[in-house]
């Protein structure tokens, strides 16, 4: 393709494997930031750059630098950690961040408010609990997403090897993370070349979910590249290929879309590392290198013509793909409380709203799990709704997690109108650098007032996908909800609605840049008619679409699931 590279590109490929300037800016105690180019290459690594967004204002006014810090996010397949790796990240958030830690909508780990000179010995510290933090962030395949639940069937432990090894195989092969974090000896001529990403890494960001049926807890539709394992008579037969799903948007710019993911065809399990290489490597030579907001995969996908992309991922795998196989989901979202596995194993799943592990006067998420980590002889699984899962548990040992989930208040955090169970809230203010609006921290508040609403028309038990992102980027994957809030400006939304309760259907836009009681209002009006001509069993967004209060969505998927 002739164009001009975005300077991106000629940072990437100037960068010495991703090196660039990075320990001379550590190492620089004039500033608390990094250099501009740096703040780049540093994502790369797990880690961004960011200044705390309600300090902005003032310190301008000062004539102080922001107040920065770094935020970092661990590469976690599957989100499973053991309960040693969960007390030593908890430990580091209270040493070095600011004491909490904060579950994310892709099943990783993020510690907020670390210091310049806190940086390298956080990272160290956390490679010795055998997580790293290489490639969650950055032009590259970022954390590989898995159901989360192990309770569905035998097949799950071999999909999340499947994914594990998937992660390893897409990682950087540069040893610059080793190098500046680890103190690795640098050896002249011995970094390895990048064989997958070549010298300019990828495009953009490159995301991979695999969903196991009957939960879309990933949302499979949104990832870049898809899988949804396809189990017959217990056994993982291969997978159903998706490719060119994403949520990002930005406002007034009509060449930016979310879309659902299209489903290629069927592919063995021993085709999959063969597969996803020949679809990542497709994008990164295809892929817009000029302008950042049009180079996801959807959009080349659409650009090239989605049969023009299978011929040439057909061409790379050597053979063409077979028909999807029939599949069926019930539901996005987590499935809370116990469940016993097909092994006899128990798995508890903990609401944990907006994922910010703190304690509160009510609740003592950090305390409780800390106190759950202690004695859990399982494992944790991060839940792609910002979710944890205290999984395989023995049954003996569940009155005593019982106990602890009664002790510190968590077992209340399932109970409340069931909008809260399934809420999603990106990070958004005061750490997010691209917020126009408040979304974590006004959850608490817009839930009560949609509760009190539900309420008044008796749908309080009434599950519905409710998601708020504080700006179009879709972090909390918002175009997937049934009702959905986007920033716009400080207190003022999008108000979207209409996407399925099973991840398969996109929302539209109702009402544009609406403050809080225009929100209110409408919504009013639109659980009343819900609540009175509903058809028995649908759910929210369906009617909503059926009785054209928004038209139906563009992109429906799924010719094949029933
Ligand atoms: Fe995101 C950028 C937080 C999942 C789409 N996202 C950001 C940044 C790093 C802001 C920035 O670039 O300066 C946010 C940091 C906030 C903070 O203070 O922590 C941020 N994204 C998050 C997290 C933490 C949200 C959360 O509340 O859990 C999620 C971390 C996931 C992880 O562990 O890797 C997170 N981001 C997502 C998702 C959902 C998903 O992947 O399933 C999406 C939509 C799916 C997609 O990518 O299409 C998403 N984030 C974006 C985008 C828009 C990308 C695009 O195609 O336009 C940006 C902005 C960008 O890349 O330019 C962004
Ligand atoms: Fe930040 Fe926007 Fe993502 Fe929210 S959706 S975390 S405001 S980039």
């Amino acid at each position: 393709m002739n164009e001009v590279l975005s300077p991106v590109e000629t940072l990437k490929r100037g960068s010495r494997g991703l090196r660039g300037t990075l320990r001379e800016s550590l190492g620089d105690a004039i500033t608390g930031g990094l250099r501009e180019s740096d703040t780049q290459l540093l994502k790369f690594h797990g880690s961004y750059q960011q200044d705390d967004r309600d300090l902005r204002d003032e310190r301008r006014r000062q004539k102080l630098e922001p107040a920065y810090s770094f935020m970092i996010r661990t590469r976690l397949p599957g989100g499973v950690a053991t309960p040693a790796q969960w007390l030593a990240l908890d430990a580091l958030a209270a040493r070095y961040g600011n004491g909490g830690l904060r579950l994310t909508t892709r099943q990783a780990f993020q510690i907020h408010g670390i210091l310049k000179h806190d940086l390298k010995p956080t990272i160290a510290a956390i490679n010795q609990t055998l997580i790293d933090t290489i490639a969650a962030c950055g032009d590259v395949n970022r954390n590989v997403m898995v159901s989360a639940n192990p309770v569905e069937s035998r097949a799950h432990a071999e999909v999340q090897a499947c994914a594990q090894a998937l992660s390893e195989h897409l990682l950087p092969q540069s040893r610059a993370y080793h190098e500046i974090w680890l103190d690795e000896q640098a050896v002249i001529g011995a970094d390895a070349s990048e064989p997958v990403y070549g010298p300019t890494y990828l495009p953009r960001k490159f995301k991979i979910g695999f969903a196991i049926t009957p939960i879309n807890d990933v949302d499979v539709f949104s990832q870049d590249l898809g899988f949804i394992a396809i189990i017959e008579q217990g056994e993982l037969v291969g997978f159903n290929l998706l490719v060119g799903g994403g949520m990002g948007v930005t406002h007034g710019d009509a060449r930016t879309y979310p879309r659902l993911a299209d489903e290629l065809g069927f592919i063995r399990k021993d085709q999959l590392i063969t597969v996803a290489t020949a679809v990542l490597t497709t994008q990164r030579d295809h892929g817009n290198r000029s302008d950042r907001k049009l180079s996801r995969l959807k959009y080349t996908i659409d650009r090239l013509g989605l049969d023009v992309f299978k011929r040439a991922l057909e061409a790379l795998v050597g053979e063409s793909l077979p028909p999807p196989r029939a599949y069926r989901f019930d539901h996005t979202g987590d499935r809370f409380g116990w469940v016993e596995g097909f092994d006899g194993r128990w798995h508890y799943t903990l609401r944990i709203e907006s994922g910010r592990v703190r304690d509160t006067d009510t609740v003592r998420l950090l305390s409780g799990l800390r106190a759950i980590a202690r004695v859990h002889r399982g494992d944790f699984r991060l839940t792609p709704n910002q979710n944890v899962i205290v999984a395989n548990v023995d049954a003996n040992e569940r009155a005593l997690i019982d106990v602890l989930l009664d002790d510190h208040g968590l077992a209340h955090a399932l109970h409340g109108a069931a909008i809260r169970r399934f809420a999603l809230a990106c990070v958004a203010l005061p750490t997010c650098g691209l917020a126009m609006a408040e979304a974590e921290r006004y959850l608490p508040t817009i839930l009560d007032r949609m509760d009190a609403l539900l309420s008044r028309y008796g749908l309080h038990d009434e599950p519905i996908v409710f998601r708020i992102s504080g700006c179009p980027n879709g972090c909390s994957r918002p175009y997937l909800a049934e009702i959905a809030l986007v920033g716009k400006a400080p207190g003022r939304y999008n108000l979207m609605l209409g996407a399925d309760f099973q991840g398969r259907r996109l929302n539209r836009l109702h009402r544009e840049n609406i403050d809080e009681a225009a929100i209110l209002t409408e919504l009013d009006v639109l659980f009343a008619r819900f609540a009175s001509d509903r058809e028995a069993g649908e759910h929210f967004g369906d009617f909503v679409v059926r009785v054209g209060i928004v038209r139906a969505p563009q992109f429906i998927v799924a010719k094949l699931s029933v």
